[in-house]
């Protein structure tokens, strides 16, 4: 009964703010500022930089897309786990196997928490890492190249949503699945959910030069594992996860996920799980698992197989994993930027529940506790309670910290950010959004030395915030400037895909490291032609290799004859260009694939397998130059069965 109400509560108080806000009430896009005041704060002069790198997950775009800030300038689209025929992630021989998993190709999925890499607790430029919801993966971002370099599958997970959320040196990020299921994997009916559906935790050793390796999983009771975030400072060493259906319920969660009063944040003591693995307390587990990985040097991916992986049962492992009961369905759970506060947001509560790091360690040793799930002590609520945000919003989602000490926090239900005093808990300023925020995100708002200035919403739903575009128009980010007192939204701007969250930079981490060009003598891919008189076409039977090379502004070859229909044709196409974005562009008519798009001293590989005999151009896809348009060659296909010598030249026509 009281859970009708509180979902038509929701469902009504949803309605008012569509009615009001499409009811032609859009005062947000101006603020107290009046437009010229916000246009000239995000007023960034051509040729001039932005102050921010802004990192945003594109969610079912599969994608991470990059903006300056405060211009909402869009920078680049970096292909994460959705193949990408700009440029050709996914298409060319190179870059497929990253997208490989256990389940064969996945071309697809959903990217949801950007997490920069972090040295002593402050994001350090060298790695982005975000996870793959559905089919659980964790990539990571070379910031260097802003290309995507490793992509590790997650075994005996099932929705990889809370996650990869890095400890404050980088030495882990983490993965919690969202669903529970039967762990290893065999069919157990839904009926025999309670007990017998398990959820793991898995931390990812991140090594020096960032490679993943999966060091150990916990096995968790069958909750569902929502957002995470590491400690810092003082509570470096643990890792804070969200726990809802803690009633373990496997149908109509909307209801049956509701019914208690508290679900938890499941504590985890990270550097115990360290001590215990070094003991020898774990159980070594048989499992299938990929990982992927980009080498700069060949240009090229490989994938490895692991079958196995060191689990560790919480029941077996006393002070492993502790649970701090929180008001019902927790969203986010975020740490504050001194690391001893702990906020969860409740998504179905009205109040927000802050934690103290002291005191949970207090009433674990004074052993507090209320109850007990699986062999996990529950913590008493009122022992580890610091405080509690009554900010009269509805639908908390997730919280950011500027640099002195505030804390904003998105409220979806009633569509705005609040913003509030870390220690007396008193709100000191609300901000509408257009419409319906799901996360918000300060620079650094996540780390222990926030660069503050800003806070970006990224908003659900966006009506009629831009011209119409059919029934789908884009969702909408809003940046609203923080370094007053009160907040003022300052632009509105489209994103790719369905942000759900992001993170922040100071563009000076990050433009000395920027890569230019790939040098051409560092270049080992092997199927590479570093010169114009080393380009050749071989044939091995069916397989033809075509060694091309591309220079301002030409192929070479670009006239190729004795190719056959049905040939299996690799185009192995290196930029001798040793410039700043020189890239050039490769496309073969009809084939079955994308165009290239090839850096200075990169190669690539174009798979073609011609199916008629005749003439058949091939062109460079990218304006390089002012004979772009003369850039481009012709095949002869023969037929199938004739005896063609292959033969290829440049400059001279046979
Ligand atoms: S997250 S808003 Cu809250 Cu993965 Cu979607
Ligand atoms: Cu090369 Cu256009």
């Amino acid at each position: 009964m009281k859970l009708q109400l509180l979902r038509k509560m929701i469902i009504f108080s949803f309605s008012i703010i569509l009615i009001t806000s499409c009811a032609g009430d859009k005062n947000g896009s101006k603020g107290p500022l009046g437009s010229a005041g916000a246009a000239q704060k995000v007023y960034v002069a051509p040729g001039e930089y932005d102050e921010f790198y802004a990192f945003l997950s594109g969610g079912f775009s599969g994608q991470v897309s990059v903006y300056g800030l405060p211009s909402g300038r869009l920078l680049k689209v970096i292909p994460v786990f959705s193949v990408d025929a700009e440029k050709a992630y996914g298409f060319n021989e190179e870059t497929k196997p990253m997208l490989e998993t256990t389940h064969g190709f996945v071309p697809w999925d959903d990217a949801h928490h950007p997490q920069l890499s972090q040295t002593d607790g402050i994001p350090d430029g060298r790695w982005l890492f975000i996870n793959g919801n559905n089919t659980p993966r964790i990539a990571r971002i070379d910031l260097t190249t802003f290309e995507t370099v490793e992509i590790i599958e997650i075994p005996n997970s099932s929705g990889n949503h809370s996650s990869p959320f890095t400890t404050q040196n980088t030495d882990y990020v983490v993965a919690g699945t969202r669903f529970s299921v039967p762990i290893p994997q065999q069919v157990v009916a839904m009926t025999d959910y309670v007990g017998k559906y398990k959820g793991a935790l898995s931390y990812i050793k991140v090594d020096k030069d960032g490679r993943m390796n999966i060091a150990f999983q916990i096995l968790m009771p069958g909750f569902d594992y929502d957002l995470a975030h590491s400690g810092k400072g003082p509570s470096d060493g643990w890792t804070f996860f969200t726990c809802y259906n803690t009633e373990e319920s496997s149908t109509l969660l909307e209801v049956n996920a509701s019914k208690n009063d508290k679900d938890y944040i499941a504590a985890v003591n990270w550097k115990l799980a360290e001590q215990y693995i070094a003991d020898g307390k774990f159980e070594e587990m048989n499992t299938k698992y990929l990982r992927n990985f980009y080498d700069d040097k060949t240009h090229s991916a490989t994938t490895e197989k692991f079958e196995k992986v060191k689990i560790l049962r919480p029941e077996n492992c006393p002070g492993l994993v502790y649970f701090l009961p929180t008001p019902k369905s927790p969203h986010g759970v975020d740490v504050d930027p001194s690391g001893e506060y702990i906020v969860a947001a409740g998504k179905l509560a009205a109040e927000m529940t802050v934690h103290s790091f002291t005191k949970m360690l207090a009433a674990i040793k004074e052993e507090k506790f209320e109850d007990e799930k699986y062999g996990i002590s529950v913590l008493n609520m009122d022992a580890t309670l610091a405080g509690v945000v009554k900010s009269t919003g509805l639908g908390p989602l997730h919280t950011e910290f500027d640099a002195d000490g505030n804390a904003y926090t998105s409220f979806f239900i009633t569509s705005e950010i609040i913003k509030w005093k870390v220690g007396t808990w008193e709100v000191l300023d609300r901000a509408p959004c257009y419409y319906s925020i799901g996360h918000l995100m300060i620079p650094g708002g996540d780390s222990r030395k926030p660069w503050g200035k800003y806070v970006l919403a990224m908003d659900k739903i966006t009506k009629d915030r831009y011209l119409p575009t059919g029934p789908e128009v884009n969702q909408s980010a809003q940046l609203f400037d923080i370094s007053g007192d009160k907040m003022e939204l300052i632009l509105d701007f489209p994103t790719v895909g369905e942000p759900h969250y992001a993170q922040g930079i100071a563009a000076d981490v990050l433009i000395s490291k920027s890569k230019q060009i790939y040098k051409i003598e560092e270049n080992q891919h092997p199927y590479a032609t570093k010169s114009e008189n080393d380009v050749k076409v071989v044939r091995d039977g069916n397989v033809v290799r075509v060694f091309l090379t591309t220079i301002r502004s030409h192929f070479a070859p670009d006239n190729i004859s004795g190719i056959r229909v049905g040939d299996d044709v690799y185009f192995h196409v290196t930029n001798l260009e040793q410039d700043y974005d020189v890239p050039h562009g490769f496309a073969v008519m009809g084939a079955l694939n994308s165009e290239l798009l090839i850096m200075p001293g990169q190669t690539e590989t174009l798979y073609w397998k011609p199916q008629y005999q005749g003439i058949v151009p091939f062109y460079c896809s990218d304006f390089c130059s002012a004979l772009h348009q003369e850039m481009q060659g012709y095949i002869m296909v023969s037929p199938k069965d004739s005896k063609t010598e292959l033969k290829w030249s440049v400059g001279t026509s046979e």
